[in-house]
């Protein structure tokens, strides 16, 4: 630790750390230096995840200049420069990467207001209009085939075959249910043409969006999967993730409802930005997105249950069960909603 925050022009006497946020795939701390004028967000990005950690300082550097170039003053998290002038540090356990944090800047876990819902719709929507001329292709792939939903179930049927059978055995209803809705996969697989290729950001969820104290988005952050994508990816995680009034994480499947003035939050917050960018054609697929990345979360978190919790952790036995069982109830509660 006293190396990299040297790196980073700090000095480890002189700050105080503490684990910060609640991201499943890299770790992270707040830095603050004991004066006060100083904090910072660190971050140890996960390699087994992000295989080349120089990629996603590629495309994030490729896009803050364009940003920069073609509307400054957008509001950008750029990383911050070590004392070689790069952004990454590259230890022994990994790389890590500091960015400063924004003042009077916060996040949400749960979306409160639609007005969240708005503003973080909103936030995304701008990131991808205003990337709208820029050549995605130019952009690396940081996690192949990432939101492939028909790859992520080839990788269940791999768990299936060679998975915890204690695990598969126990999670038969959920295992039936992925296999029911099939036609989620499908549906994208026999739709896919119609989707043009753009700048996506590929984790919308509310804590990915910085607030200010009057609930006003400032910007988007974890820019790890930015890469060439569909935008039902984005419209579909924030349905996953500000819809319901509890989070994937929640036990108690009673409370998994979906509020529809925060349906409409997202449908108009995205709009804003991106009605006029995006194909009659794409916005068919709207209310589709909402059912995809449901559905893929809820693939991804019972392979994970089955091949003994490799890729998400668990802090308690049976926690990807219980996160696959919410996801496939709430896949459920957005197929009997009827939006207006
Ligand atoms: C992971 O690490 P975090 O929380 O930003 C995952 C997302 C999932 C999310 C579920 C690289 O994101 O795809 O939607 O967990 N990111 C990766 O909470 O797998
Ligand atoms: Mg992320």
């Amino acid at each position: 630790m006293k190396e990299i925050l040297f790196q980073f022009g700090l000095h480890k006497e002189n700050v105080k750390i503490q684990h910060f946020g609640n991201g499943l795939i890299n770790s992270t701390w707040l830095v603050e230096t004991a004066s006060g004028d100083g904090k910072y967000i660190l971050q140890k990005i996960n390699d087994r995840v992000f295989k080349n950690p120089e990629d996603i300082a590629f495309n994030t550097r490729l896009i803050d200049d364009y940003l920069g170039l073609n509307f400054s003053p957008y509001t950008f998290a750029s990383p911050c420069k070590t004392i070689y002038d790069k952004v990454l540090v590259k230890t022994k356990v990994g790389y890590y990467r500091m960015f400063r944090f924004i003042e009077n800047s916060h996040t949400v876990d749960v979306v409160e207001k639609p007005q969240q819902a708005y503003e973080a719709a909103k936030q995304f929507g701008q990131f991808t209009k205003l990337l709208s001329g820029f050549d995605a292709s130019l952009l690396k792939i940081t996690i192949a085939d990432f939101h492939n939903v028909s790859l992520r179930l080839r990788q269940f049927d791999e768990a299936l075959d060679a998975g915890n059978r204690e695990r598969i055995a126990q999670a038969e209803d959920l295992i039936t249910s992925i296999i029911q809705h099939k036609s989620i996969a499908d549906e994208y697989e026999n739709n896919r043409s119609a989707l043009i290729t753009r700048v996506t950001h590929h984790d919308t969820k509310i804590s990915n969006v910085l607030f200010d104290n009057h609930d006003n988005g400032i910007c988007v952050i974890d820019l790890d999967t930015v890469m060439p994508g569909y935008f039902i990816s984005d419209v579909g995680d924030m349905m996953r993730t500000y819809l319901c009034p509890v989070s994937e994480e929640e036990k108690d499947f009673s409370k998994i409802t979906i509020r529809s003035a925060f349906y409409d939050a997202i449908v108009n917050g995205y709009l804003s930005e991106m009605r006029a960018v995006l194909s009659e054609q794409e916005l068919t697929y709207f209310h589709f997105a909402g059912k995809f990345m449901i559905y893929m979360q809820a693939i991804r978190f019972l392979t994970d249950h089955i091949n003994d919790d490799i890729y998400y952790g668990a802090k308690y036995d049976g926690h990807n069960f219980v996160r696959a069982g919410n996801q496939l109830t709430l896949l459920q509660r957005l197929i009997e909603f009827n939006p207006g």
